[in-house]
């Protein structure tokens, strides 16, 4: 039943059908499915494959907007419900979440940010095309314990590593640790900027997190 279910959510995101994704993610939910299997195993799958004929010139830019207006149709009903189970958790600690500048990539950095708040933090999300003097802002005025810069796009990983230079100038770390993410981002890059951590997805990322604050101890 889920494995047609899953499919159904892949298609949906590869027809570029807010409607349908949007049903069928209720459809999960009302069925007991977690919310995160239906991302992970339905529309992830979706915007993989997207991604994909994208780069192979088989889809198009046109493609690449509607497949993400189906993912944010399904992650409207789905959002909620990840934020309801991890409603009753403590606050853990104050995370500074945003895509680097010049990048408006949003989808996967919204998954880490609703995680993270669903995991008992406090996420303040700046959003999309952030400049690391606001990463530093916000993060200053707000007390955070952890800066997150998510990139999608080879070009803008060079965001990141700024973002790691100027906390290191403004000697705001190692009071706070920077950490990256994204498709493009690899371990061996996180280690190159010298960032405080990486990880490949969103569960990866609350691991990365909850590692961070229980190394520097309590909130
Ligand atoms: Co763009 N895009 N896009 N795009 N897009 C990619 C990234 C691309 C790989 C497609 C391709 O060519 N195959 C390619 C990048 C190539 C490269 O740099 N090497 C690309 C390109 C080229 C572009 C444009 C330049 C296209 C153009 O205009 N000619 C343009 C750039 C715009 C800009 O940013 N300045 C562009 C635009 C867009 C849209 C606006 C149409 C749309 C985004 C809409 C939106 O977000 N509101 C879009 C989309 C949808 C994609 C793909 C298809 C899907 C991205 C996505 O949402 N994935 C993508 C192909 C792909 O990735 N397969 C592609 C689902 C999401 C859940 O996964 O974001 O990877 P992801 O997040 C994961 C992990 O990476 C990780 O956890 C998440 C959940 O597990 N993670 C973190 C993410 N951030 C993290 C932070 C962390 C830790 C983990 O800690 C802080």
């Amino acid at each position: 039943m889920s494995e047609d279910l899953f499919q159904a959510m892949r298609q949906s995101i590869i027809d570029g059908a807010p409607d349908t994704a949007r049903s069928l993610a209720q459809t999960a939910i009302d069925s007991g499915i977690p919310p995160l299997s239906a991302i992970q195993g339905g529309y992830v799958p979706g915007m993989n494959y997207v991604g994909e004929q994208f780069g192979l010139r088989r889809m198009f830019l046109p493609d690449m907007v509607a497949a993400a207006e189906a993912m944010k149709a399904a992650m409207g009903v789905l959002d909620p419900e990840l934020k309801r189970l991890g409603a009753e958790r403590p606050s853990a600690g104050t995370i500074v979440l945003g895509t680097a500048k010049g990048d408006i990539h949003e989808i996967g950095k919204t998954l880490v940010g609703t995680l993270l708040g669903a995991s008992g933090y406090r996420v303040l999300d700046l959003g999309v095309d952030v400049s690391p003097e606001k990463f530093a802002a916000v993060a200053s005025e707000a007390g955070a314990n952890v800066v997150g810069v998510s990139a999608l796009l080879t070009t803008t990983m060079k965001g990141q590593r700024s973002v790691v230079e100027l906390f290191d100038r403004e000697g705001l770390r190692p009071r706070i640790k920077v950490v990256i993410g994204g498709a493009p981002v690899t371990r061996q890059w996180a280690e190159e900027i010298r960032a405080d951590g990486f990880a490949k997805d969103a569960l990866g990322a609350v691991n990365l997190v909850h590692g961070l604050m229980q190394a520097k101890g309590p909130a």
